[in-house]
């Protein structure tokens, strides 16, 4: 028995990081999960992990035909959907001086006009079913102004925002809007970036010592998307080891 016992659920972002450890979380408490990616081969073996009912979509969230063809493809196959996790993301390391329009663009396609364009056709699906949970992925970032990555706060600040805005929209369909805001998160993007050696730092300023890993953001996320946390809209919870206090 799970909280997710016939429930289905789109995450997208789940070939690695925190979308894959929340994704493979939802499953293993009884969800079907669409693995949705642009890496389609890391989306796969995600989904062979969870095994059972999963299954894998690559999509490019920035483009509407792609996230169309992703919304189709999981409603053929399941013929509804419950829960959206909006993990996908860019994570650049850009410091102001460098940071071009093209650039800016680049990560605001993804980051947020990708947030509006799974959240418009999912939550459709999601009117049509009378119930939805939808859990993005925010950043402390927004709190801190961390540096290197003014795009990327200022997609994230809207992400929260956003969802401000759409849970009031979606109440009356019964369907939540809350975002988690992980700090630095010692995931395989962050390893592969400049953005891993500010660990230290972070952890200077967190009330609960140590590096963060997808595994301590996951429960956060998996309670906002489960039925139970029906009465919490609007919200932004921090998962950060206390490094950031709002
Ligand atoms: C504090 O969201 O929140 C680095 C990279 N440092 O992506 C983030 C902090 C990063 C962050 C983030």
């Amino acid at each position: 028995m799970g909280r997710f016992d016939g429930r289905v659920a789109i995450v997208t972002g789940s070939a690695r990081g925190i979308g894959g450890a929340a994704a493979l979380r939802l499953a293993s408490e009884g969800a079907t999960v669409a693995f949705a990616d642009i890496n389609e081969a890391g989306a796969e073996a995600k989904a062979a992990e969870a095994g059972g009912s999963c299954f894998a979509v690559g999509v490019d969230i920035g483009d509407p035909e792609s996230v169309a063809g992703l919304h189709e493809t999981v409603l053929a196959r399941c013929g509804k959907l419950d829960v959206l996790v909006n993990a996908a993301a860019i994570v650049p390391f850009v410091p102001w001086n460098d940071l071009t329009f093209e650039e800016w663009r680049r990560v605001l396609r993804v980051n947020l006009d990708g947030l509006y364009l799974m959240c418009r056709a999912s939550s459709e699906a999601m009117r049509r079913n009378g119930y939805g949970r939808i859990v993005s992925l925010c950043s402390n970032s927004i709190f801190a102004g961390t540096p290197n990555m003014a795009h990327y706060v200022a997609a994230k600040g809207g992400v929260m925002t956003f969802s401000r805005a759409l849970a009031t929209e979606l109440g009356g369909d019964r369907i939540t809007v809350n975002c988690v805001a992980p700090g630095l998160t010692d995931t395989e993007g962050v390893q592969e970036s400049p953005h891993k050696d500010a660990f230290d730092f972070c952890e200077m300023l967190q009330a609960i010592k140590g590096h963060g890993t997808p595994k301590d953001i996951v429960p956060a996320i998996a309670f906002l998307a489960s039925e139970e946390a029906h009465w919490i809209t609007g919200q932004t919870l921090v998962a950060d080891g206390g490094m950031v206090r709002w």
